[in-house]
């Protein structure tokens, strides 16, 4: 296949990078408060690096984003095994998934945006999936710097199927920083409790008093560094299933010195905060190396939990229904 990018640019003063190979977002350009543009992601600048990335760096996660226990899950007395790509269980639709694919793609402009509609199809028990899916995403970008990810998917035989982007945002910009002084607002009371290798235990926590409560909002460090036993297990900090206690879903990021913000609204039912705990000083980026804390993701999507839980909203889509789900990313600045 090919290798194409798109450059995004909305005429004012953002500009989005987008390759058709994992429907990667490589870069985000936004200017601070005194109209500096600098990138805002996590990204490589070799396009060649996203073949062997272990970080998922801004791509399009599917079948399922998240973690499959025992990579096994059955429906209708049958049961789908699935590849064991991390320990004994299925990460993020597995060495094939959504991120290592070349999406057929296309771009797309009109008076108030422009845009790229990516397209993919799977065949019936590719990866041990079941089902022809048929997956679209498009990225749009508007003038009100909005960054909207419209997800669609059709099946024909009931399949799992959450998908969500995995960019790590960094406000600071140029990765100046990590990401401990991003201040995260979110209306979420409910987390999912996790054991070592992860995966839910089936307890679900309730915020209150907690690093875990972003309802009046909270520094990303105080995860990092907090006693709390489920921020030690995921390694210092947040890997975590939140319910959102609204539709949409409503989240907010700010980091003070740069004076970049940005609002995340959602059709999703919740979402993974990953504040890049697991991250090595081992792969270079587009302005400098890796390490722990350098990124924060924000995982909209339906927890894959739900295939062995049913208190966790359903990931199965049937046949002759439309998957569609919605985040917008707006990127604010914020004068002092
Ligand atoms: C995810 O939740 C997971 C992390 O545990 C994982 O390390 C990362 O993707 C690569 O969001």
């Amino acid at each position: 296949g090919k290798w194409k990018k798109f450059i995004l640019q909305n005429g004012e003063g953002i500009e989005i990078h987008v390759l058709n190979y994992g429907g990667v977002i490589q870069k985000i350009m936004v200017p601070d408060r005194f109209g500096k543009v600098e990138n805002v992601v996590l990204g490589y600048e070799k396009e060649k690096d996203y073949e062997t990335d272990p970080y998922y760096l801004g791509a399009l996660i599917g079948p399922v984003a998240g973690r499959i226990q025992g990579a096994e899950f059955q429906w209708n007395d049958q049961t789908f095994k699935l590849e064991k790509n991390e320990g004994n269980n299925h990460l993020h639709g597995g060495s094939q998934g959504f991120h290592q694919v070349i999406w057929e793609a296309e771009p797309l402009q009109t008076p108030e945006g422009v845009g790229v509609k990516l397209c993919h199809e799977r065949k019936d028990g590719e990866s041990g999936y079941p089902g022809n899916i048929k997956v679209t995403v498009i990225y749009w970008l508007n003038r009100k710097n909005e960054l909207l990810m419209d997800y669609q998917a059709v099946t024909d035989r009931t399949t799992p199927v959450t998908l969500t982007n995995h960019t790590y945002f960094n406000l600071s910009g140029n990765l100046k920083d990590t990401v401990g002084n991003h201040r995260v607002r979110m209306n979420a009371s409910r987390f999912a409790e996790l054991d070592e290798a992860l995966l839910p235990t089936g307890r679900i926590l309730s915020v209150r008093h907690t690093p875990f409560d972003f309802g009046q909002g909270r520094k990303l460090k105080d995860g990092f560094t907090g006693s709390h036993p489920q921020n030690r297990m995921v390694g210092g900090g947040y890997d975590h299933y939140f319910f959102f206690a609204s539709n949409p879903g409503f989240v907010s990021v700010e980091e003070a010195e740069s004076g970049r913000m940005i609002e995340i609204v959602t059709n999703q039912p919740g979402m993974v905060l990953y504040t890049s705990n697991q991250m090595k000083k081992d792969r270079m980026l587009a302005g400098g190396w890796s390490k722990k804390y350098l990124g924060v993701c924000f995982e909209t999507q339906a927890s894959p939990a739900s295939l062995h839980d049913q208190r966790f909203p359903s990931v199965l889509l049937k046949r002759d229904e439309v998957y569609r789900k919605k985040t917008v990313f707006s990127f604010h600045i914020r004068k002092r």
